[in-house]
This record gives structure tokens, C-alpha cells and sequence, in this order.
């Protein structure tokens, strides 16, 4: 299970961080309250401060750090059952974590969907508008074109609810870089088997790590959420490898990027 804590050694800022970048940039869309940039009912009022957002986080402008390329190397190495995050800022895919072992609970850049007539787009098809500053729109209908990002007021995809069948299967829980405040994610914590370790690698103690409902078995690493993969990696003897897939992995985008 992950958050923005992940990414941000990546450089993407928390999003209410005073003098944080992000919501410094939206001051100028004069929002109501911060959140109102994830609200439904807003964005069909005024999309923009929301595109404004996207075109910040759109994939392409941040690199995955070595705690995304841990959970790739996880997978490479048939050790991943899922990858739940709440991120949505792609950095999961960027380091070739294939999308069926993501759930990204409040959704993705990488797909969008018309407002009104709810034709399916692929993410790269919005890129241009969204570069520009414009709101794209659906070339049948004239509707705005929303990317799949989970909104307040909107139903977690589907496949959030896959945690039914992966959870009771899973025999450790990783849990990184979340303050596990969001519901329903946060209550996946609770959701693996009694006997299961839930590693916790994060700055400060979170969740049931927090509130005294620690289990005889649950294991904390504060600190820096790099710090604290590193040191896990070390311990599994990964470190070299891992150094390598993240060396391989950013060479090729880098190329890719000078296409
Ligand atoms: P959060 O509530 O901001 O919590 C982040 C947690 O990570 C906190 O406990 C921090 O202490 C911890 N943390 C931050 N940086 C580090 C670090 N370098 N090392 C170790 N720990 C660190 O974020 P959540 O994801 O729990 O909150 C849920 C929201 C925030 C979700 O809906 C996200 O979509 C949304 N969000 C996403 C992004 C992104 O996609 N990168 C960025 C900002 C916010």
C-alpha cells in the first residue's frame, strides 16, 4: 500500500503543504477551498484549476524513485501479489510495473472519459490541450474530457475492490509513504490475515501503527521512505540489483524522451 509519501523524493509536493508548489500555483483559480479542485460538482462549474493541476502531475515531468523500482524489482522476482496505491501521478508505471498488478485507487492519467457522452480516451490523446492549457474536449459531443482521476463524490473503480480476494491471500503487507487518512484505502490495513507482518516504512507512525492497535507482529522503519527501502533492500542482499533495473530503467526513458 503506498501515498504521496513515495513520491515525494520524486519531487511531486504534498499537495497541502504551505509554500508547496502545487497549491501555490492554484492560488491564481481563486478555489474556494482547496479541495474543491477534486470535487465533481466543481469541476463541472470550472474545470480549469483542476487541468492546471494535471498538467503538472501529467506523466512525463517527474522520474520514479528507487521505492517505486523496489516494488518493480518485487515483481520481477514473482514476490508481488498487488500494488495498491493512492498516487496518481503514474510514477508506478514509469518504472514498469505492469497495470495489472496496479490497483490505483483514485485512478490514473493514463485513461479519460467524456463528462457527457463518456467516450473512452487514452491519456497521450489529451496530452497536447493539457500542455497548451486548454480543456479538451470530446470532438463528438463538445463535452469536457475528464481524465480517470477519482474525485470526492465519485465511486472508487472497480477493481479497488480486488483487495476482497488479494488481502485474505497476501503473506506480508508493505505499507509506504501514506498517512493512511483516506477511507476506504486506509482501512486496508485491517484487511490482511491476523499472522500476516505489516511493515510500515514512513516518517512518522500512521494508522493502527499509531493508534496503540498494533499487532505482535507489525514492524516500523521511520524515517525517509528511500532510507528505509534501501535498508530493506540491503538486508535482502537486492541493493546491486536494484541499482541496476533503476539505472537500466531511467536510461531508457531518457532516450526514449529524446525521440
Ligand atoms: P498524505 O496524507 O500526504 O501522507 C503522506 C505520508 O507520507 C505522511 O505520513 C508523510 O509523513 C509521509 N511522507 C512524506 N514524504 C515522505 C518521505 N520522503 N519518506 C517517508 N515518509 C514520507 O498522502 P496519502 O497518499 O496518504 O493521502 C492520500 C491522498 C493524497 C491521495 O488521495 C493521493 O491521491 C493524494 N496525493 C497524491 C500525490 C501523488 O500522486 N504523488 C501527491 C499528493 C497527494
Amino acid at each position: 500500500m503506498a501515498g504521496a509519501g513515495i513520491s515525494t523524493p520524486s519531487g511531486i509536493p504534498d499537495f497541502r503543504s504551505p509554500g508547496s508548489g502545487l497549491y501555490d500555483n492554484l492560488q491564481q483559480y481563486n478555489l474556494p477551498y482547496a479541495e474543491a479542485i477534486f470535487e465533481i460538482n466543481y469541476f463541472h462549474h470550472n474545470p480549469k484549476p483542476f487541468f492546471a493541476l494535471a498538467k503538472e502531475l501529467y506523466p512525463g515531468n517527474y522520474q520514479p524513485n528507487l521505492s517505486h523500482y523496489f516494488i518493480r524489482l518485487l515483481h520481477d522476482k514473482g514476490q508481488l501479489l498487488r500494488m495498491y496505491t493512492q498516487n496518481i501521478d503514474g510514477l508506478e508505471r514509469m518504472a514498469g510495473i505492469p497495470p495489472k498488478m496496479l490497483v490505483e485507487a483514485h485512478g490514473t492519467f493514463a485513461t479519460a472519459t467524456c463528462t457527457m457522452c463518456r467516450k473512452e480516451y487514452n491519456g497521450e490523446e489529451l496530452r497536447p490541450d493539457i500542455m497548451e492549457g486548454t480543456v479538451p474536449k470530446c470532438p463528438t459531443c463538445k463535452g469536457v474530457i475528464k481524465p480517470d482521476i477519482v474525485f470526492f463524490g465519485e465511486e472508487l473503480p472497480p477493481h479497488f475492490f480486488r483487495y476482497l480476494t488479494d488481502f485474505p491471500v497476501a503473506d506480508l503487507l508493505i505499507i509506504m509513504g501514506t498517512s493512511l487518512e483516506v477511507e476506504p484505502f486506509a482501512s486496508l490495513a485491517g484487511a490482511v490475515r491476523g499472522s500476516v507482518s505489516r511493515l510500515l516504512i514512513n516518517r512518522d507512525l500512521v494508522g493502527p501503527f499509531a493508534w496503540g492497535l498494533q499487532r505482535h507482529n507489525d514492524i516500523a522503519e521511520l524515517g525517509d521512505v528511500v532510507s528505509g527501502v534501501k535498508k530493506l533492500a540491503d538486508a535482502l542482499g537486492w541493493m546491486q540489483e536494484l541499482e541496476d533495473l533503476m539505472a537500466r530503467t531511467t536510461d531508457r526513458a531518457l532516450k526514449k524522451n529524446e525521440e
